[in-house]
């Protein structure tokens, strides 16, 4: 509905404006449920939740924070999983509804441009890119410290290792689907040698993939939650809007008790990403099912990767639970960015292009 106010100013009625994702295509056969009637929250669980448990085959013990990714109209994983030796490698998988997987029981091998083996020394957190024709994967791996690693690959077959794109130490490194005035652009969670007690996002640039630089600050933990005063870090590669590139971020909150990881949303600028325009100041998301609160690490709702429909603003998250099974949540488009406008508290350096 549209009318004007006295000033002839057109006005929009909140039913008229629905935020539209505006990149990445239709994906009719994205997984989804509808949000439950009595739901408050703009993300509600998928109700058969944990979609992979525990032991999910034999000699693997957990499978959680990985990425899942639209592939020839079915889907790929590329996943964190950690068999009996509980240390963390990444693993492929395939499924016709993201939801019910089959896996290699082998791990991903890589190699460098000139064909040498070189496999990560554990891997963890990945996540999955497309930009233009090849995927890109990063993911938290040893270079003297947690730092960050990158491969490609354009079939899911061949994994050409790239260079490290970052010093150490550093963790949740994801990328922008498209190049931004011509570079790739990926955020990062620069941090110290320990388990962080502390960390923003951050945000580099590079023309190639291999030459990183032109780093800006995008946005600092804190604010009026606590749920995310101790550290945050980007989840899944951020959704072109109307609004702006869509961020799902996580927060932690130090309790006498251990960290407890929420997750929530912020809008970042189109052409400036360093640019916060809209950060929600409450989670969206916090470990409340048993399968989020109790597990290898208690209270863990980490998010890694998203699925998006652009022709039903469809978003659906997978987000690893307690360090232990991997869950799915969904939401919308509009029912994120409404809750986030509703819930905006930014601060001086959130606004700035984050530029010292
Ligand atoms: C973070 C990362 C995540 C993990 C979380 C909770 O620092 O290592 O992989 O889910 O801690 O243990």
């Amino acid at each position: 509905m549209r009318s004007r106010n006295e000033f002839g100013m057109t006005l929009f009625s909140k039913e008229h404006y629905m935020a539209k994702i505006i990149s990445g295509g239709n994906l009719p056969n994205i997984p989804w449920q509808d949000k439950p009637k009595d739901s408050w929250q703009p993300i509600w669980r998928y109700t058969e939740n944990p979609v992979i448990d525990r032991n999910p085959f034999p000699g693997m013990g957990r499978i959680f924070n990985s990425a899942v990714i639209p592939w020839e109209g079915k889907f790929k994983g590329v996943f964190r999983a950690e068999s009996t030796l509980a240390r963390p490698f990444l693993y492929l998988g395939d499924s016709d509804d993201g939801i019910h997987w089959t896996f290699q029981t082998e791990r991903i091998h890589m190699h460098d441009p000139d064909g040498t083996p070189h496999d990560p020394y554990y891997a963890y957190d990945p996540r999955v890119v497309k930009v233009d024709d090849t995927y890109y994967i990063m993911w938290c791996g040893d270079f003297d410290g947690a730092a960050i690693g990158v491969a490609s690959t354009k079939d899911f077959k061949d994994f050409t290792r790239l260079e490290n794109p970052f010093l150490p130490f550093n963790r949740n490194a994801v990328l922008f689907p498209r190049k931004i005035d011509n570079k790739f652009v990926m955020l990062s969670r620069p941090s110290d040698s320990g388990h962080t007690p502390f960390g923003d996002i951050l945000l580099s640039q590079s023309p190639d993939m291999k030459y990183w630089g032109e780093h800006r600050l995008v946005m600092q933990k804190g604010g009026s939650g606590w749920w995310e005063g101790l550290k945050i870090g980007a989840g899944p590669a951020p959704i072109e809007t109307d609004e702006g590139w869509l961020l799902f971020f996580h927060g932690v909150c130090q309790t006498c008790n251990g960290y407890v990881y929420s997750f929530s949303a912020a809008l970042l600028d189109k052409d400036k990403p360093s640019i916060v325009k809209y950060r929600c100041s409450d989670y969206m998301l916090t470990p409340e099912l048993p399968y989020e609160t109790t597990g290898f690490v208690d209270n863990v709702c980490f998010p890694v990767a998203a699925l998006t429909d652009q022709a039903t603003g469809r978003i659906a998250l997978y987000y690893g639970c307690a360090d232990t099974v991997t869950g799915l949540c969904f939401t919308t488009v509009d029912e994120t960015i409404k809750f986030i406008k509703e819930h905006n508290e930014l601060s001086a350096l959130d606004k700035d292009e984050g530029r010292f």
